[in-house]
């Protein structure tokens, strides 16, 4: 059944998919939401206030505090630390990935508020898959875990998240992703982040009625006016019905990222938008919930 009431966090003409609001004392009994997403009972959900006030600006304070060349920039803000799509297929690429992920683990040991993020967002991970076994995924070449996730500080006026899917991204990291070790079904990955900070305006995420079974294609990943179908015919997103998704600070959203197509509306304002986040799968048997960046 569709979850069809507007609220501060989901809203639109339609909510077409079915995106929920869950209060986090309440993650305990609602069964296992991650399966449910596999399963296609359920689209999304937003987990309200995971992390508290103090939490969440501590670990502002921690990125406003961090030394800028540990961060990575990119077209729309900057990252910390580096993403997953930096590893193209040189051993160079893998190095500069562990180099900043391992500014990442020394923090975690040193900085309160990223050892809390760790250890609650696994904690988090493992009530919302009940079902399910759940870590973070090991590269076989430095048999070491990869990223957990990684901050995302998207600055006003310079634009969001071009529209895409998961999908469309693992087709871009095929190099990535052969050196996983673990065994990931890697079709229709979810996506999840935290948020710390929205923007004075803008910086929703949109959730279009567009999947992945007919639409696979875009004509540039700059593109943000129209995606290609499996006909090649243009498919303009203003012409796509939508609806919005803007979970509030100390939120976790996840959501069935990889087929359904979405994008970062541009920020405007003052205020930067700042979230953490990445991927979600299972693995090939069905025990396993796999998250990483
Ligand atoms: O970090 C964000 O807020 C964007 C998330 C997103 O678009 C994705 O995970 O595909």
């Amino acid at each position: 059944m569709k979850n069809t009431t507007n609220t501060a966090r989901i809203y639109g003409d339609e909510i077409f998919f079915n995106f929920i609001e869950v209060p986090f004392e309440e993650l305990e009994q609602r069964g296992d939401l991650v399966g449910q997403i596999k399963n296609r009972e359920l689209d999304g959900f937003i987990t309200k206030n995971v992390f508290t006030v103090e939490e969440v600006n501590e670990m502002k304070s921690f990125l406003a505090n961090l030394n800028e060349d540990e961060f990575m920039p990119t077209p729309s803000g900057k990252m910390f630390p580096a993403p997953f799509a930096i590893i193209t297929d040189t051993a160079e690429r893998l190095e500069a990935y562990y180099s900043k992920l391992s500014l990442f683990d020394k923090h975690k040991e040193t900085n309160s508020s990223i050892g809390n993020l760790a250890r609650k967002l696994d904690n988090f991970f493992k009530s919302a898959a009940k079902n399910y076994r759940v870590s973070i995924p090991h590269n076989k070449i430095k048999d070491k875990e990869v990223a957990p996730g990684t901050f995302r500080m998207f600055y006003p006026n310079m634009g969001g998240l071009h529209v895409h899917c998961g999908n469309l991204f693992q087709a871009q990291s095929m190099f990535y992703y052969s050196l996983i070790k673990n065994d990931i079904d890697m079709d229709d990955q979810l996506s999840y982040f935290v948020v710390l900070q929205q923007p004075d305006a803008g910086g929703e995420l949109t959730i279009y009625d567009m999947l992945w079974d007919k639409v696979k294609r875009k004509e540039s990943p700059e593109n943000n006016e129209f995606v290609i179908d499996d006909n090649d015919k243009p498919i303009y997103v203003k012409d796509v019905r939508s609806f919005a998704v803007k979970p509030q600070p100390g939120d976790i959203l996840v959501f069935s990222g990889g087929p359904i197509w979405h994008r970062v509306e541009d920020i405007k304002g003052t205020v930067p938008r700042i979230t953490f986040g990445g991927f979600l799968n299972f693995s090939n048997d069905n025990k396993e919930v796999y998250y990483w960046s």
